[in-house]
């Protein structure tokens, strides 16, 4: 596949408290990291994201008393998923992963840092109406067409492909450079909301040779 100095790889949220040894560890979440940087030496532009939560965040069952991890609420901009603390401003797990290796990367994007909204999306937060800036800034700098690769497939890649697709960008995923949660239903939900939206998934080596 060709690229264009009009593209952009997306790495979503590629830090530790999503890897095995995390809070919130997704399976085989660090496998991903040398294909990501081989994916990103082949882009000029790099943006990185970064959950980035305040302790006590709405996303966190223990903000919620009786409620477990993997349960949901009904918030006031809808239902929100519960999950285990994670991703908190300036500890250890929001961290990138110490192998991740993308020295030219122009943007880091932090996302989930309102105590009462979560944000999956790098576009927009869960209300589906709160802009983060990212598709300003795309627009702003000429990028046009969207790589997403990182963690977690099934909630924030997912929620970024759909919003930066109907925000106009051609967003199209590098499925072997994901991982998923994988909730009940997550990832058959996933893959047909990117059926229906039309967005392509693509293998890295279609990027990379290794
Ligand atoms: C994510 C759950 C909670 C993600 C972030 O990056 O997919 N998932 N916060
Ligand atoms: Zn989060």
């Amino acid at each position: 596949m060709q690229l264009q100095p009009t593209d952009a790889l997306l790495v979503i949220d590629l830090q530790n408290d999503f890897c095995p040894g995390g809070s919130l560890a997704i399976a085989g979440g660090d496998e991903i990291v040398p294909t990501v940087n081989a994916l990103a030496a082949r882009f000029d532009h790099v943006i990185l994201t970064q959950d980035w939560h305040p302790a006590g965040h709405i996303s966190f069952a223990s903000a919620h008393p009786g409620a477990e991890p993997y349960s949901a609420i009904d918030a006031p901009y809808g239902p929100q998923a519960l999950w285990p603390d994670h991703c908190v401003q300036n500890t250890a797990g929001a961290a990138f992963h110490p192998a991740l290796a993308v020295p030219h990367a122009e943007l880091i994007l932090r996302k989930g840092f309102r105590a009462e909204i979560d944000s999956y999306s790098a576009f927009l937060e869960n209300d589906h109406f709160t802009p983060t800036g990212l598709a300003g800034y795309l627009r702003e700098r000429g990028l046009r067409r969207l790589f997403l690769c990182g963690l977690a497939y099934d909630f924030c890649v997912r929620h970024s492909a759909i919003d930066g697709t109907a925000l106009d960008f051609e967003c199209l995923v590098i499925e072997d450079a994901t991982r998923a949660v994988n909730l009940p239903g997550s990832v058959e939900a996933t893959d047909q909301a990117f059926e229906e939206a039309g967005i392509q998934r693509i293998a890295s080596t279609a990027i990379v040779t290794k």
